[in-house]
């Protein structure tokens, strides 16, 4: 097994009279309709049913007088099967599904529909997870809709096929080859994202080519959009501020310029008459040099609308990042977004959604939220979460990310009030916003199993989850992915379970525990740099996010430091400004604090820091005694493809320790505590590893 088929692998239920009960239930499949997305559920109806219940089942069962599986929409079923539904279909939006059983004249059906096709779909991919894991299928009653709208796979793709941050091969857009040669793996990726929700894809990387929008490319881009249509799947593209002077022939890209304005209305025109359902564009601009509005005197708002209007007349919407900072402001980084854009609240026109990272950084291990959510009520406002481990140990480290997605989903930003969390403000509760949107910068490249570590499908699949339902828990996740790609052998389940839901924390304790950030090496972010310190900007060095000097470590975001934290509600603000109320979890984010301060257990902070990262190398050991029990439970590809990964990472997991533990003592000038492993190595030996050839270098 080389983990192509991800989560859908379709294993063979081999408790016999569980497998009878499914049988029983689907002794006939009738269809209602003929889209081609209906002929999509169908065949992966049939797929999925005969691979789970072998010979059997019988797809082509002529037995009307059996228990039957309905599906089709709603407008394509007879009335007497709408009559067994009640108000079922007024609890569901326009992507939503029913599954529900019931008895008609002695026999016992089943029904998948929804107000749509592609509601229809995922209705059948829910359907199919019930069996793959292993639940019951009697009385069902299932109404479900995803609660975000726009649900989208950022790919940081170049024309060329690298992946800006990307480390599982090349990209998987066979730019030479279409729109001719349509790859299957297009297909299969479009299925993938379908079977967990995911609605949109962004094909090209946020630092962008205008070369994508030129008809060569754009034929290339229609290509696409045609295989992912039947799936539900829109294509959207990042788009470059300053194309209309580089494919254009303008002399400017002044976003009030007639001719500028004139330019991306035919842009989008051209674009929609190929591709009528066209997302839209994501946009980076005046950010680590792209070009922007700025460029003009103008602003973010302009910047925005004037993409907007164009895409306007289609339906079309804009994604602008929030994720700017400038060489020429010295402020503290994770401050300049905000200033940017939240006193410009409810100037944006309605199809602008403020696309945001995370955390105010940059996709640490840890970051505490960004203050911007909650903080604007009449603009949209989408997550971005990077499912690309950029800063976590690229894709050789076995780090489940859905714990860190729950984490600042669940955060409260107290913008209406106590329980004013994250996930409110992206499903458009909080401040009733019509608008609603996440993104994750995708982790895949054309490695056979995706994502260059078959355990990392799991944060594909867990993002795409949570972009449905942001409420789900990171645990219910592990569970069901576990379950759908490997086995469901609860002694398999429950201790590999542990082993994810542990592997972020681990990750956060051997590289930046106690709210660290930012102190990776150089330019590729792979191990650690916290020395480095000779990068042309300052924000881009280790040694501006962690200050260690005698008198301590951290960086004061305080009132008297950099005040970042009065970006935050004064419910908020007030934890983190306190030293004994803030969680330690986020302490050295906020603060810089004596090496010798004492910490809730007592120890000093010195102490602590050296045994966190300790304990971050032991948890990781204590991944691979979990896995290396598990040789029984899984084909031996993927067993000893994910051994030799865990056994990579518990070696740089003692790197990073080492290192950083070396070069802070020096700070410190304190011996390491008792408990912590003698480094074997010198700090001088750590600062001269190289890495020539890291991707993203
Ligand atoms: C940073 C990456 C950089 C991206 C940038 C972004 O280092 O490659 O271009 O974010 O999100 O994380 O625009």
């Amino acid at each position: 097994n080389d983990g192509y088929h991800l989560w859908l692998q379709y294993s063979y239920v081999e408790n016999a009279s569980l497998r009878q009960e499914y049988l029983t239930a689907l002794e006939k499949l009738s269809t209602s309709g003929n889209s081609e997305t209906i002929k999509i559920a169908s065949k992966e109806l049939n797929r999925g049913l005969s691979s789970m219940l072998g010979p059997e089942f019988s797809s082509t069962s002529t037995n009307n007088n059996g228990n039957t599986l309905i599906f089709g929409a709603k407008a394509n079923l007879s009335e007497d099967v709408i009559l067994q539904l009640g108000n079922a279909f007024n609890e569901i939006n326009e992507e939503g599904y029913i599954i529900k059983s019931y008895s008609l004249k002695g026999k016992n059906h089943i029904i998948i529909t929804g107000n749509s096709d592609i509601g229809v779909l995922y209705g059948v991919y829910n359907f199919l997870k019930l069996l793959q894991t292993n639940k019951s299928i009697e009385k069902l009653n299932i109404i479900d809709s995803p609660k975000i709208k726009v649900r989208i796979l950022n790919h940081w793709d170049n024309l060329d096929r690298t992946v800006e941050r990307g480390y599982a091969g090349f990209s998987i857009w066979d730019w030479h080859r279409l729109p001719d040669y349509l790859d299957p793996r297009y297909t299969d990726y479009a299925r993938a994202n379908a079977s967990v929700g995911i609605n949109g894809t962004v094909l090209n990387n946020v630092n962008a080519n205008a070369l994508i929008l030129t008809p060569q490319y754009l034929e290339k881009v229609e290509a696409l959009a045609n295989v992912f249509r039947p799936y539900g799947i829109k294509v959207y593209l990042t788009a470059r501020f300053s194309a209309p002077i580089e494919i254009g022939g303008l002399k400017t890209a002044d976003p009030l310029d007639a001719d500028v304005i004139n330019w991306w209305k035919e842009k989008t025109k051209e674009i929609y008459n190929r591709i009528p359902d066209f997302g839209g564009f994501v946009v980076k601009a005046n950010s680590e040099g792209q070009p922007g509005p700025q460029d003009y005197d103008r602003n973010h708002v302009d910047g925005a609308n004037l993409l907007a209007t164009a895409v306007a007349p289609f339906n079309g919407i804009i994604m602008w990042r929030a994720f700017v900072y400038s060489e020429h402001d010295t402020t503290d980084r994770a401050k300049q977004a905000y200033p940017e854009f939240v006193p410009y609240d409810g100037q944006f026109k309605d199809n602008v959604i403020i696309q945001v990272k995370n955390g105010a950084i940059d996709f640490q291990p840890r970051e505490p939220f960004h203050p911007m959510f909650g903080a604007m009520p009449k603009t949209p406002i989408m997550m971005e979460f990077q499912i690309t481990q950029e800063y976590l140990g690229f894709s050789t480290h076995t780090i489940f990310l859905p714990t860190m997605y729950e984490e600042t989903l669940q955060a409260d930003t107290y913008r209406k009030g106590k329980g004013s969390i994250v996930a409110k403000d992206l499903d458009g509760t909080l401040h009733n916003k019509r608008l609603t949107g996440m993104a994750g910068v995708s982790n895949i490249g054309n490695d056979i199993n995706w994502t260059g570590n078959p355990m990392l499908q799991a944060n594909w699949y867990g993002y795409g989850r949570l972009a449905w339902d942001p409420y789900l828990s990171a645990e219910s996740i592990a569970d069901e992915w576990l379950r759908l790609t490997f086995s469901n052998n609860k002694k398999f389940i429950e201790p590999v379970k542990e082993m994810l839901l542990n592997s972020r924390e681990a990750a956060v304790n051997y590289m930046t525990p106690l709210g660290l950030h930012h102190i990776m090496d150089t330019g590729h972010h792979y191990g650690p740099g916290p020395w480095v310190s000779n990068l042309s900007r300052p924000e881009w060095n280790p040694i501006y996010y962690h200050k260690a000097d005698s008198l301590g470590i951290g960086f004061d975001r305080t009132s008297t430091g950099s005040n970042a934290t009065e970006q935050y509600a004064p419910e908020v603000a007030n934890v983190f400004n306190d030293l004994n109320s803030i969680s330690e979890k986020n302490l050295l984010w906020f603060h810089h604090v004596p090496w010798d301060y004492k910490l809730k257990n007592g120890k000093t902070l010195w102490d602590a820091m050296a045994l966190k990262y300790q304990e971050g190398v032991d948890q990781v050991a204590s991944m691979i005694t979990t896995w290396n029990q598990m040789e029984s439970y899984v084909d031996a590809e993927r067993y000893n493809n994910i051994k030799m990964l865990l056994n990579i990472q518990y070696k740089e997991a003692k790197w990073w320790r080492d290192a950083c533990l070396l070069y802070f003592q020096q700070y410190s000038n304190m011996p390491l505590p008792e408990g912590v492993e003698k480094p074997t190595q010198t700090l001088e030996y750590f600062q001269s590893l190289e890495f020539p050839f890291a991707p993203g270098n």
